[in-house]
């Protein structure tokens, strides 16, 4: 049901002062501001590819080299970026607040939120620098760059570059001994169930606040697309921070419009 709206910042900062429950939500568009392609929209394609069709595992099946090009490029891209004022804004504010339960929740694989030091911090979708082997299941972090040898100078974005051929056994594999199984990302692709760990936290996070703030993400992607709606729902105070409107907007009390790097530290700061 759509609600009356505000963009009323002073309202909602004293709301915010009395919270003793906060979370924050984000997705792409916070870390756009530190040169990361969001999914949807123009930035989102490598080569000829959207980005969402090659985050899935038939995508992974059919070509383990392609799909790794396309994780080794965007670890490369993230690695060299660096955490805007919104990242900061937000570690900021859980650093200030120990009177507070602050929680923040991301989509994002790109670790920027960890980097900008946020402390509680859950990944709901992994991390672009965490494998997990297909065979024994073991989950690592990997800083490696590149990753493997085959991959050096590999990954290019240009549409131009056509097909990949690195054999499989030349892609990063499990150092187990009696293991060698094939390494994946340790990503939740299209039509892969999040972690149950990760989704029970997410869950009492998202019950428990009294203001959660949705920042950057379309609201369109399953199951964090519900979060926010249902937080709503049942009276919490949901903020949302993005330069367009989302087909969740009606579903919340405050709108605030512009790059989150501009507005989440105006609202994060007394
Ligand atoms: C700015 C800005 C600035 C820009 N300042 N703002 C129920 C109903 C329908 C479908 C499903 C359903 N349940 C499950 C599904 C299927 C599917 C799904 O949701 N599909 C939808 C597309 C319809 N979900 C799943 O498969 C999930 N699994 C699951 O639920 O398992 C059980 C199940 C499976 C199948 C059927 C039923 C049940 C898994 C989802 C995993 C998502 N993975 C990805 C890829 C991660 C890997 C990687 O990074 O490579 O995660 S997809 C991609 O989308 C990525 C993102 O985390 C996620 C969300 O995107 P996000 O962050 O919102 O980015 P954008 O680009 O969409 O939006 C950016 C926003 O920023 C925009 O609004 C801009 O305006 C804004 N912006 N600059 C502020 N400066
Ligand atoms: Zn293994």
């Amino acid at each position: 049901m759509a609600v009356r709206q505000s963009s009323d910042l002073t309202k909602f900062k004293e709301t915010l002062k009395t919270a003793k429950n906060v979370v924050i939500l984000s997705g792409a568009g916070i870390s756009a501001e530190s040169g990361i392609p969001t999914f949807r929209g123009a930035g989102g394609f490598w080569r000829k590819y959207q980005a969402s069709s090659l985050a899935t595992p038939e995508a992974f099946k059919t070509s383990p080299s392609l799909v790794w090009e396309f994780y080794h490029y965007r670890r490369e891209v993230a690695a060299k970026a660096q955490p805007n004022a919104g990242h900061i804004a937000i570690a900021n504010f859980e650093a200030k607040h120990a009177d507070k339960k602050i929680t923040v929740i991301t989509q994002n694989v790109d670790g920027l939120h960890a980097r900008a030091g946020t402390k509680n911090l859950i990944e709901l979708h992994g991390n672009l620098y965490k494998t997990r082997c297909t065979k024994c299941k073991e989950v690592l972090v990997n800083f490696d760059s590149p990753i493997c040898e085959a991959l050096t100078s590999r990954g290019a974005p240009d549409e131009k570059v056509v097909g990949s051929d690195i054999p499989v056994k030349s892609l990063p594999h499990c150092k187990k001994p009696g293991c060698e199984g094939l390494l994946r990302p340790h990503i939740v692709w299209f039509g892969e169930s999040l972690e149950s760990a990760v989704l029970e936290r997410a869950g009492e996070a998202m019950e428990s606040c009294d203001i959660c703030l949705v920042v950057g993400t379309s609201s369109v992607v399953y199951p964090a697309a519900m979060f926010a709606p249902q937080a709503a729902a049942r009276g919490a105070v949901v903020a949302e921070f993005n330069i367009e409107t989302t087909p969740a907007t009606p579903d919340f009390q405050y709108y605030f419009e512009g790059p989150c790097g501009t507005t989440l530290p105006r609202a994060l700061t007394e």
